[in-house]
C-alpha cells in the first residue's frame, strides 16, 4: 500500500469523537405551553418553573454517562434562557426568581461542578424578534447575542446552529464563525456557516453504515432535501446523532410517558451511533417544574448502566499496525461483541476488513465490514472460541488500529 494523502482530524475533533455520548436540554417558554415550536408570542409571564435545578439536569446527563451536555440559550420562539441585553424577550421579564434567573449560569455552573462539559443551542431562526425580517440588523442583533454566550459562560464544547426554518436564509456567517473562533476556538461548530461536525441527516439517533468522517456536502435541515456543497475535496466532518428520549419530543409536554423510549431501543440508538463511529446526542427535556421527570431520568440511568456493564471490561484487548492482527485468549471464551477503533489522527485508513474466529481448530468467517474510523461495533450470536483475528482487505494506508476488543 503506497504512501497517500489522507484527510485528518484536528486535535479538538479527535477530542470531541471520543467523548461519544451527549445531552441534549430542550427547555424554554415551550415547557410551560405544551408546543414544540413557538410562535414567539407567548407571554414570558408563563416562564415560572417551581424547583429549577440544573444540578439534577447535569446529574442525570452524567448518570447516563455522557460527557457533554447542549441546552437551547434560544429556540426558534426567540425566548432567551439568559439575561441578555439584546431583548426583553427573556427570563429577565418572567416571574421565575423575579426576573433575576440565569438557566445558561445555573448549567454552566453545575457542568463544571460535576465535571462534564458544556454547549449551547443558539437558533438562528427567531420567531420574535421584530428585526428578523432585516437581514443587516438580525445579523447584529445574532452577533451580539452569540458573543454574550461564548464570553460569559466558560468554556464551550459545540455551539449548535440548527438549520430548522432557515431554509434559504442567509446569515453573516463569516462574522458567526470568526466570534465562535475568536472567543472558543476550540469549540465544535454543528452543521452551518464553517462546520466542525456534522448532523447525521435524521432525528431518530442513528447513522446509516458505513457513515465515513470525511464528506464534501451536508444535509440542513429536516424540512429540506437541500445540501450544502461543503469542500471541493473531502474533508473531515464527523457525524452526530440527535433524538429526543420521548418520542418526536424535543420540549417537555404533560402526560406523555408513553412516548419514552424502552432500554431495548435506547440500546438499538447506541449500537447504531456510537457502534457506527458517530456521536450520540439523546435529549431528556425538564419538565415545568424545571425538574427530569423521574421516568425519564431513571430510563437514562439504566440506559448508563447497561453501556458500562456491557462494554468497559473487555475480555481481551490488542492494538497494531498489521493487516491481520490475531487474538488468542489462554482458554475458551462466550464472545458476543468486537470493537474496533482506528487511530483517527492518522486519517480513516480502513476500507474493508473481515473477522474471523475459530471453530473446532479452523477460521470462520464471522463479520465483513467496510468503515472502521473512530468505532465501529460488531455484535453477533455468541460464539465460543480461544482464537480471533481482524484482517484488513483494504485500506488506503497501512492500517493502525487503535483497539480490537471482545466483549
Ligand atoms: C430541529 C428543531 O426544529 C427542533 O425543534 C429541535 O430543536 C431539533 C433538535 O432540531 O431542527
Amino acid at each position: 500500500m503506497g504512501e497517500v494523502k489522507l484527510v485528518k482530524p484536528t486535535m479538538p475533533q479527535m477530542a470531541w469523537q471520543d467523548l461519544e455520548m451527549g445531552m441534549f436540554c430542550h427547555f424554554g417558554i415551550n415547557t410551560f405551553c405544551d408546543q414544540e415550536w413557538g410562535d414567539g408570542t407567548d407571554d414570558p409571564a408563563k416562564f415560572n418553573p417551581s424547583q429549577l435545578d440544573a444540578r439534577q439536569w447535569v446529574r442525570t446527563a452524567k448518570s447516563a454517562g455522557f460527557k457533554y451536555f447542549i441546552l437551547t440559550a434560544k429556540h426558534h420562539d426567540g425566548f432567551c434562557l439568559w439575561p441578555t441585553g439584546t431583548t426583553d424577550y427573556s427570563v429577565k421579564s418572567s416571574p421565575w426568581k423575579d426576573g433575576k434567573g440565569d438557566v445558561v449560569g445555573e448549567c454552566a455552573k453545575a457542568c463544571q461542578e460535576e465535571g462534564i462539559l458544556f454547549g449551547l443551542y443558539l437558533s438562528p431562526w427567531d420567531r420574535h424578534e421584530p428585526r428578523y425580517s432585516d437581514k443587516e440588523a438580525y445579523d447584529d442583533f445574532y452577533a451580539e447575542q452569540l458573543t454574550e454566550l461564548l464570553t460569559g459562560y466558560g468554556p464551550l464544547v459545540e455551539l449548535w446552529f440548527d438549520g430548522a426554518g432557515s431554509e434559504g436564509r442567509q446569515y453573516d456567517w463569516a462574522r458567526i464563525i470568526g466570534l465562535v473562533k475568536k472567543y472558543q476556538p476550540e469549540a465544535m461548530i454543528f452543521n452551518m456557516g464553517a462546520p466542525t461536525i456534522r448532523w447525521v441527516g435524521n432525528e431518530d439517533g442513528v447513522a446509516p453504515y458505513p457513515c465515513w468522517n470525511t464528506v464534501s456536502d451536508i444535509k440542513i435541515s429536516m424540512f429540506t432535501d437541500d445540501t450544502i456543497k461543503w469542500a471541493d475535496t473531502p474533508v473531515w466532518l464527523p457525524a452526530e446523532c440527535d433524538v429526543p428520549i420521548r418520542r418526536k419530543q424535543w420540549f417537555w409536554h404533560p402526560n406523555s410517558e408513553e412516548n419514552l423510549l424502552s432500554l431495548e431501543e435506547l440500546k438499538d440508538i447506541y449500537y447504531r451511533s456510537v457502534g457506527h463511529g458517530t456521536n450520540l446526542l439523546l435529549n431528556i427535556a425538564p419538565d415545568d417544574r424545571g425538574l427530569i421527570p423521574d421516568p425519564d431520568a431513571i430510563r437514562a440511568r439504566e440506559f448508563g448502566q447497561w453501556v458500562r456493564e456491557t462494554f468497559s471490561n473487555p475480555i481481551k484487548k490488542a492494538s497494531g499496525t498489521e493487516e491481520v492482527l490475531e487474538m488468542s485468549l489462554d482458554s475458551p471464551r462466550k464472545i458476543s461483541h468486537i470493537i474496533l477503533m482506528e487511530d483517527i489522527k492518522h486519517g480513516e485508513r480502513v476500507r474493508d476488513y473481515v473477522l474471523d474466529y475459530k471453530k473446532a481448530g479452523k477460521w470462520v468467517e464471522l463479520v465483513r465490514g467496510s468503515a472502521i474510523g473512530h468505532k465501529k461495533i460488531d455484535r453477533f450470536e455468541p460464539i465460543i472460541t480461544d482464537h480471533v483475528r481482524l484482517r484488513v482487505l483494504e485500506a488506503a494506508d497501512r492500517p493502525i488500529i487503535r483497539e480490537f476488543a471482545l466483549i
